[in-house]
């Protein structure tokens, strides 16, 4: 089929902040259908992982201290352009430059600045498959998916 999946995370500062709902509504009103969903506590070692491509930058430790600093929601959306679909409604990741030049976005909505910008969202279709085997392990693409359906 058309459709394509991507990996979508509402970070500690939107859970503890209380936009799940609102998060989740948005998905669902931009015809994402939410095929898995997880709440989890990152660990420094899993964390770290998965920002491993970011692991020589300088904010770096300040990036797994914050997205190990309470539970996140991890998410597989899908629809027609999953990918960019998604990252053109998270905005860019700076959130203070999301209020700005995209004030309608989700880091406008939710996001405090460059660190804690809510939520997350895979880049590309590649990223997105390795982010999604990342937390789902045995989550193929049209395989066991359907029996693993997850409803609202
Ligand atoms: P995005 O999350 O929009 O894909 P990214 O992949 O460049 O952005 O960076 C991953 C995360 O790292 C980002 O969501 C928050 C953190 N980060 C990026 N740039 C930063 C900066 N200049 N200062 C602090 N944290 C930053
Ligand atoms: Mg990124």
């Amino acid at each position: 089929s058309s459709e394509e999946r991507t990996l979508a995370m509402i970070k500690p500062d939107g859970v503890s902040g209380n936009y799940t709902d609102e998060i989740k509504r948005i998905v669902v009103e931009a015809s994402f259908n939410i095929v898995k969903e997880m709440l989890t506590q990152l660990d420094k070692d899993t964390a770290s992982a998965f920002y491993d491509e970011h692991s020589s930058r300088s904010f770096f430790p300040d990036l797994v201290t914050y997205m190990t600093s309470g539970p996140v929601l991890v998410m597989v959306l899908e629809k027609r352009n999953a990918v960019s679909d998604w990252r053109g409604l998270i905005g860019p990741t700076d959130a203070q430059r999301a209020k700005i030049s995209h004030p309608h976005s989700i880091r406008a909505l939710c996001g405090k600045n460059s660190q804690k910008n809510c939520v997350h969202g895979s880049d590309s279709t590649s990223s997105a498959e390795r982010e999604i085997k990342f937390f789902f392990k045995d989550f193929v693409s049209g395989g066991i998916a359907s029996q693993q359906h997850d409803e609202l």
